[in-house]
């Protein structure tokens, strides 16, 4: 089951080889299956989880560095104000594990923190590309002589689940980006209760939350000048081509990005510019749009610190200190069972 990839600092846990393709062959059916419910379904949507193939992935990372997309350099400078209080906090040095850790680069600065107070630690990134693992890890042991990684490609849960146990240390579990704004507010809840059970009493969180802000805010942040958010909403129906055959043609569909203020949440859609039928050929099945009909994509989330007390409480969670930038645009909170 584990893979040792340099014997003395880094591992990598992953299936036996078969169960890996296995696993390949269950995501491109789980890719088929819910793009055909997802085009068959009144209204359409695809699921946000499938933007993030290697081509959605390289464009995220540019939506990251965005001007008008602030949340990452956000709560990089929240991370950076509040590093050394959370290692305050977390007390003894901690297994340190993050989900969905990708280029783990706003991590840099916790590790960095947790390395000059304890002078070791272990970091235990899970993300689902193993690719993104090896990469980050060698990175990051690269620039930490004093670090020891442990990552594990898997789903969330079932990492968590395959969590190493060390004796007598404690488990920071890190969740960034706000991530969890893509989960509605009671899917939300229930995953932290999921986490909180299986933490234990030894187990904090600390996640990242965008707040609830002007609607003008929002819009541009998921609709920007340069066209990049449209270029990734797009990559969906692109992937559909490439991968199953699908003969969309993405001008004739425009990027659309609107805050709902009464749900708090920002969604995302792709409407048609004119009547259509698309053609999939691995699907066998031929899609009819409308003129103006939309396909939803994504929901992001918002909350107002009240919703985050909420959050917390619903999920047997302590709010044990929350940290903002100066203009309260997006949130740290770390949680204690
Ligand atoms: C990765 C879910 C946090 O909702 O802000 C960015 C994804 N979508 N621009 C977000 C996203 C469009 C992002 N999350």
């Amino acid at each position: 089951m584990r893979r040792a990839i340099e014997e003395e600092r880094f591992v990598l846990v992953d299936s036996l080889s078969r169960e890996v393709r296995a696993d390949a062959k269950r995501a491109d059916d789980d890719f088929r299956e819910s793009v055909r419910a997802g085009l068959t379904a009144t209204p359409k949507s695809l699921s946000c989880r499938h933007f993030y193939d290697a081509e959605g992935s390289a464009l995220f990372e540019q939506i990251c560095a965005l001007p008008e997309y602030y949340p990452t350099r956000t709560e990089a400078a929240i991370l950076r104000a509040c590093a050394s209080d959370v290692v305050e906090c977390v007390g003894a040095a901690p297994q340190l594990v993050e989900l969905g850790s990708g280029s783990a680069e706003k991590t840099r600065i916790l590790i960095r923190a947790f390395l000059e107070r304890h002078g070791e630690l272990g970091f235990v990134p899970i993300d689902i590309s193993p690719d993104a693992l090896v990469q980050s890890s060698y990175a990051l042991l690269n620039d930490f002589p004093a670090l020891d990684v442990h990552a594990i490609a898997a789903q969330y849960v079932d990492g968590i689940a395959g969590l190493p146990v060390v004796e007598g240390s404690s488990r920071l579990v890190l969740w960034l980006g706000s991530s969890i704004g893509n989960a509605d507010r009671a899917e939300a809840a229930a995953f932290l209760t999921q986490l909180h059970r299986s933490l234990g009493e030894q187990g904090a969180m600390l996640v990242g939350i965008d707040l609830r802000k002007d609607a003008s805010v929002l819009e541009r942040a998921y609709d920007d000048a340069a066209g990049v958010t449209a270029r990734f909403n797009k990559n969906l129906l692109a992937r559909i081509n490439r991968e199953l055959g699908g003969a969309f043609d993405l001008d004739r569909f425009e990027h659309r990005a609107t805050y709902d203020a009464e749900l708090g949440r920002v969604e995302m859609h792709l409407v048609a510019r004119d009547e259509m039928t698309v053609p999939i050929r691995a699907l066998e099945l031929d899609v009819a749009f409308r003129a103006g009909e939309s396909i939803h994509t994504e929901n992001s989330y918002k909350y107002s610190t009240d919703e985050i007390q909420e959050l917390a409480d619903a999920s047997g969670f302590r709010l044990e200190a929350q940290w903002f930038d100066e203009s309260k645009l997006f949130s740290v909170n770390l949680l204690r069972p």
